[in-house]
């Protein structure tokens, strides 16, 4: 009677262990996914704060780029007219400069951002470095969006700090007059790739031999009326520069193949289709 209950015990016990053991692995497997999980949410989480970073910094960008020009007009017949231009600087700034042609003046004259409109503008709103010998240059802590957010303003001369009720010069800042700044020292988009041409007709490559820099792309034209495809040396392998070869990329089947050489060395290539035709493209740094 023990020995029958023992004999009936063990497989009992054997399947309780039995199921500790897979629940224990299947609870470390759960836990290993779940590490793997966290690691990759939390690359998730860090790219969008990138993205979010870099668009951030690109908006800035973009709205400091943008200039508000004001054109300054006569009056109260005083000779003076000019322009005023608005930029933002920085993320929280804007530069206000003033330029006056006309009649000189031999003071310096004050000058504000107005509430209301030329020619008669109402309270100043912004204080301006007076303009002196026809300039004027001044940093106010607010932003171009912000000053857009207030209109009417209108940026006004004054005759001189004696005679501060005769304005001489009045511009109203309108929104339609903001443009892109021109970006000093940035290659305008489009404008730094240069492109070089290779033409294969039936008398093969022409120019046979080209140089460019590390980072051009040449085009290649295949004028034979049939079917090639440009690739790196040797023939068939193409193992000279393995990324070179048409075959490989979506022109395959194209009479154009546009590639830009991101190595620099002197690389053979021919036409996989007719092996006799070649040529070499030197790439310098
Ligand atoms: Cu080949």
């Amino acid at each position: 009677m023990r020995m029958n209950t023992h004999k009936g015990m063990f497989p009992v016990i054997a399947i309780i262990i039995a199921l500790l053991i897979i629940g224990g692995g299947g609870y470390a497997v759960k836990k290993v996914s779940d590490s793997t999980r966290e690691k990759a949410a939390k690359a998730a989480e860090e790219q969008v704060a990138k993205d979010k970073a870099a668009e951030e910094m690109a908006v800035a960008a973009a709205k400091a780029a943008r200039v508000l020009t004001v054109t300054l007009g006569e009056l109260n017949k005083s000779g003076q007219t000019g322009e005023a231009t608005i930029t933002g600087v920085g993320e929280d700034s804007i530069k206000v400069s003033i330029t006056l042609t006309g009649k000189a003046s031999k003071v310096a004259q004050p000058a504000h951002i107005h509430l209301g409109m030329c020619p008669n503008p109402d309270a100043v709103k912004y204080p301006l470095t007076n303009v002196d010998k026809g300039v004027s240059e001044t940093i106010v802590p607010i932003t171009l969006d912000q000053i857009l957010s207030e209109l009417p303003l209108a940026v006004n001369v004054h005759q001189s700090a004696a005679d501060a009720k005769t304005y001489t010069s009045c511009g109203d800042i309108q929104v339609e007059n903001i443009t892109a700044a021109v970006q000093t020292g940035m290659p305008a988009p489009g404008t730094d790739t240069k492109e070089t041409v290779v033409t294969y007709d039936a008398n093969g490559f022409s120019p046979k031999s080209i140089t460019v820099k590390k980072g051009e792309t040449v085009v290649f034209k295949n004028e034979t009326g049939k079917p090639a495809s440009v690739a790196s040396n040797d023939h068939p392998n193409h193992l000279l520069y393995p990324e070179f070869d048409q075959y490989k990329t979506d022109q395959r089947g194209k009479d154009e193949f546009q590639f830009t050489f991101e190595k620099a060395g002197t690389w053979q290539y021919h036409d996989h289709l007719n092996a006799i035709m070649g040529g070499t493209v030197v790439v310098t740094e």
